[in-house]
Parts: structure tokens; C-alpha cells; sequence
């Protein structure tokens, strides 16, 4: 079949580091363009695990910075080095001034990088939902290493945490983030603390205060996340951060953490594409032509209520009733 002849080759390039051609896939995989699902099937074959390191915290804290800096580390290895950024605000998503722009350029003209740029959220919410898929292009195009720079924002943290194998939380001083102020939740999903700016006055408080933090509170994994400081800008303890990655992956390794979150990673994801096919299916079938908005009108009217239309919508989709059995078949 020459479709599947192409896709083949297609694949091949890919795996051999062609830039053009994994772009090429990674834009089809996040359109969901048809010949999408095989060619993933393909590669997802192909993929190789790589190492993949989560780099989230609030803008301005020097995510950017601090992820150009590993790269360069990771590169002295020979290691091929992914990069995906989803972050608006990103240089790599061209969101830089221009300093910033020049300084990227020497990644980004090294051929044994990738970068990508990704809206921050899918139509659905939630970290763009095909960032997962994309570190797999990247897997199977040969990085050993994938960087995800994310926008700490809530829930796109948690949601990082199940995309990466290890979550560095990039602090700053002055930046009005003060670990007193952390949720919980945040806290509890990183594995290792950048603090950066170390240039700056306050870092050494920043510290303080999250081994403080980090006292009272301890894993119940057994990992004890390391804080280390780091200047970006001048790549000073960034060799530490790598350390402390590597750190990490051999802990990951001893126990049984890193199967854990293989485990966890891949549920969350099967869950996530069940919850966006499922949605998307009944919303197609059911909701198209503005019918949404007669629901809304039929609430508002008091005819019916957002539980019952509900009800009503999913007991009307064929797609839902023809493909799972009913209750009184299982
Ligand atoms: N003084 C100082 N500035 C830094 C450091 N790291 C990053 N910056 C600057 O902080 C700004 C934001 O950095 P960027 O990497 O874009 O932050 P991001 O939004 O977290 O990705 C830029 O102007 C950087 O040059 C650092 O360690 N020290
Ligand atoms: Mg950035």
C-alpha cells in the first residue's frame, strides 16, 4: 500500500533525526489529522523511554534560562536533547525579547536539539493535551533527554508531574512566591527546588525557608527533594541541577518509585484520551448546530435541569449506547 509505504518512510526519517520530518508529525499528531493514530502507532514503537524532566514555576523565575543551560549540559554527553515549551511567554515559543532570542539561537541551530512550542491548553483544558504525544515524536527521533518547560499555574503543574519522569520547581527571589504562600499540592509534586537568581539577594532566605518546609513535611516515598541554587544566566550550579537529576533517576530506579510513575503516567493519559474522545464523540453527535444552547435555554426556562439535560444527552448518544454495553448486559 504506497499510504503506508510513505508513513514508513516517513517513520525512518524521524528516527534518524530528520528536523523537517518530526515537525511534520508533531503538527499532524497535535491537529489529530487522520493519518495521525497510525503514524503514532508507528512511532510510539520506535520510542525509546527517554528521560523526561518537567521544568515548571511561575513566569519570570528563569525556566527558560535554567532549561537552555541543562540542554547545553545534556549535550556535552552527546545526548540528542528534546526541548518542548509550553509556555506563551516562552523565548523558545518566540514570546522573547530579542537578547533572549539571540541567546536561544545557539540551541536552536544545534542539530542535535529539537525545540517545540505549544499553545498552553487544548480546547479541553488541561496541559496541552498532546505535549505527551509530542515527547513521544521526540523519543522515537532519538532524545535521550526531553525538557518540558511548563507555566506553573495550578493545575498545569499536576498535570506536568504525570508527563515528566522528575519535576523541578524553579523559585526566585522576589518574585512575591513565597513558600509560605505555596499550595500544598505544588509542594508536594516537585522532586527537586531550583532556586534561581541566586545573584539576586534573597536566595539564601528562599532556602531557608523551603528546607523549613521540606522539614515538616516529609515524602512518604523516601525521597528527600534537593534545593539547589542556580544563576541561570551564568550557568553557575546548574551542573548541581543535572546532579540532582541524575540523583533522581538512580533513586527512581533503587525502589520502585519510577515504575510507579510509569504507572501513573500512562493511566493518567489513558484516562485523559478516553475523557477527550468520549466528550468530543458526544459533543459531534449531540451538540452540534447551536442544540447546546437549546439545553441552555430549557435550563434557564425552568424545563429542565443541567443534571437531567445531561442525562438526557448521553442517554441520546448512539455513539455512547451502540459501543458499551448496558448495564444490564455486563
Ligand atoms: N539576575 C538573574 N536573572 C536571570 C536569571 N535567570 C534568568 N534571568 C532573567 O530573568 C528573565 C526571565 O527569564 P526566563 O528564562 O525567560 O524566565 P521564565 O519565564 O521562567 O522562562 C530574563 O530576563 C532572564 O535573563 C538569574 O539566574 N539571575
Ligand atoms: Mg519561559
Amino acid at each position: 500500500m504506497a499510504q503506508s509505504n510513505e508513513l514508513q518512510s516517513w517513520v525512518q526519517r524521524i528516527v534518524a533525526g530528520d528536523r523537517r520530518a518530526i515537525g511534520r508529525a508533531i503538527s499532524a499528531i497535535e491537529s489529530g489529522k487522520p493519518e495521525a493514530s497510525l503514524l503514532f502507532k508507528l512511532l510510539f514503537a520506535e520510542a525509546r523511554q527517554a528521560e523526561v524532566a518537567g521544568i515548571t514555576g511561575a513566569p519570570g523565575a528563569g525556566k527558560s534560562t535554567l532549561v537552555e543551560k541543562l540542554a547545553a549540559d545534556y549535550r556535552r554527553d552527546e545526548r540528542r536533547v528534546g526541548i518542548v515549551a509550553v509556555d506563551p511567554t516562552s523565548p523558545f515559543s518566540g514570546g522573547a525579547i530579542l537578547g533572549d532570542r539571540i541567546r536561544m539561537q545557539s540551541l536552536s541551530t544545534d542539530p542535535g536539539v529539537y525545540i517545540r512550542s505549544m499553545a498552553t491548553r487544548g480546547e479541553l483544558g488541561g496541559l496541552a493535551p498532546a505535549a505527551h504525544d509530542v515527547v513521544t515524536v521526540l523519543e522515537a527521533a532519538g532524545c535521550s533527554t526531553v525538557l518540558v518547560e511548563t507555566v506553573g499555574v495550578g493545575q498545569d503543574e499536576v498535570e506536568v508531574a504525570h508527563l515528566a519522569d522528575a519535576t523541578v520547581l524553579v523559585l526566585a527571589p522576589g518574585m512575591g512566591d513565597d513558600v509560605q504562600t505555596f499550595k500544598a499540592g505544588v509542594m508536594e509534586i516537585a522532586d527537586i527546588f531550583a532556586i534561581n537568581k541566586a545573584d539576586r539577594p534573597g536566595a539564601g532566605r528562599v532556602e531557608q525557608e523551603l528546607r523549613a518546609m521540606l522539614s515538616i513535611s516529609p515524602r512518604s516515598d523516601g525521597w528527600r527533594p534537593p534545593v539547589v541554587q542556580t544563576t541561570a544566566t551564568t550557568g553557575e550550579g546548574v551542573a548541581e541541577l543535572r546532579k540532582a537529576l541524575d540523583d533522581f533517576r538512580a533513586f527512581g530506579e533503587n525502589t520502585n518509585l519510577r515504575l510507579k510513575r510509569q504507572r501513573e503516567k500512562w493511566r493518567a493519559r489513558l484516562l485523559a484520551l478516553l475523557r477527550q474522545r468520549l466528550f468530543e464523540q458526544v459533543c459531534r453527535e449531540q451538540l452540534s448546530d447551536g442544540r447546546v444552547d437549546r439545553w441552555v435555554d430549557d435550563v434557564i426556562e425552568g424545563r429542565s435541569d443541567p443534571h437531567s439535560a445531561v442525562d438526557a444527552i448521553v442517554r441520546a448518544s448512539t455513539k455512547l449506547n451502540t459501543e458499551t454495553p448496558r448495564e444490564d448486559e455486563v
